[in-house]
């Protein structure tokens, strides 16, 4: 009996993340950030870059998304079941920054993320010249979002900070 319940609880308790972004955004390493962080647990990665991690006796599913133009387009193949969002933007990256609002907008409007909550990583605030949270919380119209709920933090993957 303890053991069915155990497995019901952990089940209640498993979430599903995505972390997506452009190429070279730092999505793999803030992964490797949470792994290292949350030592408890990791399990191999199946297929994809997915990593499990468990804080409080929560799991989270973390899927780590190729970001390149290529794979963008599947992105879609990752969202069924999919609680949180975490978008990855590399703040030293101008020029691609409209790609990403492109992708966070497409996102936003797909059925199977309408009630996925976002996080937003600025990432790469260690880079001289990067754009602070709130340039790119303003040129990605953060505010305008009211269908779910949003965070925008900023962070450096290589140290963990933010
Ligand atoms: P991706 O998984 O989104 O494609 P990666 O991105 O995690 O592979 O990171 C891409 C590059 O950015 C890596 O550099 C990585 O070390 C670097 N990077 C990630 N986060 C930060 C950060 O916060 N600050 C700085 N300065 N660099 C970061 P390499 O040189 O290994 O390609
Ligand atoms: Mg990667």
């Amino acid at each position: 009996m303890n053991a069915i319940i155990q497995s019901f609880e952990s089940w209640v308790n498993e979430h599903k993340v995505i972390i997506v972004g452009l190429d070279n955004a730092g999505k793999t390493t803030i992964l490797y950030q949470f792994l290292m962080n949350e030592v408890v647990h990791t399990s191999p990665t199946i297929g994809s870059n997915v990593e499990e991690i468990v804080v409080k006796n929560t799991h989270f599913l973390m899927w780590d998304i190729g970001g390149q133009e290529s794979l963008r387009s599947s992105w879609n193949t990752y969202y069924s079941n999919t609680e949180f969002i975490i978008l990855v933007v590399d703040s030293i990256d101008r020029e691609r920054l409209a790609v990403t609002k492109e992708e966070l907008y497409r996102m936003l409007a797909h059925e199977d993320l309408r009630k996925a909550a976002v996080l937003i990583f600025a990432n790469k605030q260690d880079m001289k010249g990067c754009m602070t949270a709130a340039e790119i919380s303003k040129y990605l119209t953060l505010s305008s979002i009211k269908d779910h709920p949003w965070h925008i933090q900023s962070c450096c993957a290589l140290t963990g900070e933010g």
